[in-house]
C-alpha cells in the first residue's frame, strides 16, 4: 500500500487538492476493498435461552406490546453493537407477546421472518391472512405486506424475527406506514394460502413466478414430517445431515428473495465434516442438544438457543441426541449477485 507515510509528498495533493473537492485517492484504501477472503466485524456468538428467558418476559411488564408497537430484543452481534445487526447483512431478535396482547397493523419494505420459539396459540395476519402459530412454525411477512400479531392464548408467545433491514438500509430504499387501525379484520379463511399454494399444486392457470412465497405459514408437523420420513433413507450429507431448504412453490426459490431458510435434521452421535460459505447464517435449535465448533470455539447448545456463524468461518456441528436445526442468512442475494461460495473442504 501507498501511504502518506511513506510518501509524505502526497501529502499536501491529498489535503489541499483532493480533500476540498470531495476526492479521495483509491490507492490508499485498495487494500481494505479487494480482499482476499471476508474480514467480518461479524463474531460467533451464542444466545442461551435459558438465560435471556426470565429478561424478555422482564420486558413486558415494563412496556405493553402496543406501546412498544413491537416489543422485541435485538440479537446483537458482539462485534458490531448499536448497529442492530446479527450478521452484517441481517438483523435477529426475540420477540415477546403475551395474552390478549395486540402488536398493531403496519407495513415496511424490510421483509420479516418469523421462527415460533415458545408457546402456541398467537397469530399473525399478513394481508388480511391470519396463521395461528405454533413451536418450529416458519412464517413470513413479505416486503410492504399489512401485518398485525395477536395472542389469544393464555400463554407467552416468544419468537424470532429475522429482517433483510442492513440490506434495505444500503439500498436507502426504507419506507414504511401505520395501518388506519390496530389490526386487519381477516378477509381471507385461514390456512387459504397453504392450500392453495402450499399442498404441491398451484390454481389452474395460475404460471406467475412471483419473487416471494404465498404460503405464509410453513408449520413444523409438516417439515419434520418430511425430516422424518427422509432420514429412513440413510442418505447424509458429510456438511449438513439431512437438511431442506424451504421454498417458493412457484419458482424453486427460496422463500423470500433476501432470506434463505433451512431445517436440518442431525440424527444422534452424527459429526458434519467442516464447511463453510461465504453467507452468514443464524441457526436457531428446534430439538435436541449438541454443540458447534465454530472456528476454534466450541458452543455447547439446546433447545431453543440461537447462535451465529460468521461468513467463512468453519463450521462443524456434532449431535448429543437427535437434533433438529432452523438457520437463515442471506445466501439468495449472494447468490442472485453470483458471489456465494462453499468450502465442503477435500469432499
Ligand atoms: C417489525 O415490524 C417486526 O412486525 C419485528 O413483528 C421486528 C424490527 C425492526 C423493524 C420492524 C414485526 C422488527 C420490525
Amino acid at each position: 500500500m501507498i501511504s502518506a507515510d511513506i510518501r509524505p509528498d502526497l501529502e499536501p495533493y491529498y489535503t489541499q487538492e483532493l480533500d476540498p473537492k470531495n476526492l479521495a485517492p483509491l490507492w490508499e484504501v485498495l487494500p481494505g476493498i479487494a480482499k482476499k477472503s471476508p474480514e467480518s466485524a461479524c463474531k460467533s456468538f451464542i444466545w442461551h435461552y435459558e438465560n435471556l428467558r426470565e429478561t424478555l418476559l422482564k420486558s413486558a411488564e415494563l412496556i405493553t406490546a402496543e406501546e412498544a408497537e413491537r416489543r422485541v430484543l435485538i440479537l446483537e452481534n458482539p462485534g458490531m453493537r448499536g448497529r442492530f445487526r446479527i450478521t452484517t447483512a441481517l438483523f435477529a431478535g426475540l420477540q415477546l407477546i403475551m395474552p390478549g396482547e395486540v402488536a398493531p397493523a403496519h407495513r415496511h419494505t424490510q421483509a420479516a421472518l418469523r421462527f415460533i420459539v415458545e408457546g402456541s396459540g398467537a397469530y399473525t395476519a399478513v394481508n388480511g391472512e391470519r396463521t395461528n402459530m405454533e413451536e418450529g412454525d416458519f412464517v413470513i411477512t413479505p416486503a410492504w405486506t399489512w401485518h398485525d400479531h395477536g395472542n389469544e392464548s393464555n400463554e407467552p408467545m416468544v419468537w424470532m424475527d429475522g429482517l433483510d433491514i442492513p440490506i434495505i438500509e444500503t439500498l436507502d430504499a426504507t419506507f414504511a406506514e401505520k395501518y388506519n387501525d390496530k389490526y386487519q379484520v381477516p378477509s381471507r379463511p385461514e390456512g387459504d394460502s397453504l392450500a392453495r399454494f402450499g399442498s404441491g399444486m398451484l390454481p389452474v392457470d395460475y404460471y406467475e413466478k412471483g419473487t416471494v412465497s404465498k404460503v405464509f405459514n410453513y408449520p413444523y408437523a409438516r417439515t419434520r414430517e418430511a425430516l422424518e420420513t427422509m432420514r429412513k433413507a440413510e442418505e447424509w450429507d458429510p456438511c449438513h445431515g439431512l437438511k431442506l431448504r424451504f421454498v417458493n412453490p412457484e419458482t424453486g426459490n427460496s422463500a423470500m428473495p433476501t432470506i434463505g431458510t433451512n431445517m436440518q435434521l442431525l440424527p444422534k452421535g452424527f459429526e458434519t465434516s467442516s464447511y463453510r460459505s461465504s453467507d452468514a447464517c443464524v441457526f436457531s435449535v428446534v430439538e435436541g442438544s449438541g454443540k458447534s465448533h465454530l472456528g476454534n470455539q466450541v458452543y455447547e447448545w439446546s433447545k431453543r438457543d440461537t447462535f451465529v456463524v460468521p461468513s467463512w468461518l468453519p463450521v462443524k456441528h456434532v449431535a448429543n441426541e437427535d437434533a433438529v436445526l432452523f438457520s437463515f442468512s442471506d445466501k439468495p442475494v449472494q447468490l442472485m449477485v453470483g458471489v456465494w461460495r462453499e468450502d465442503r473442504g477435500n469432499l
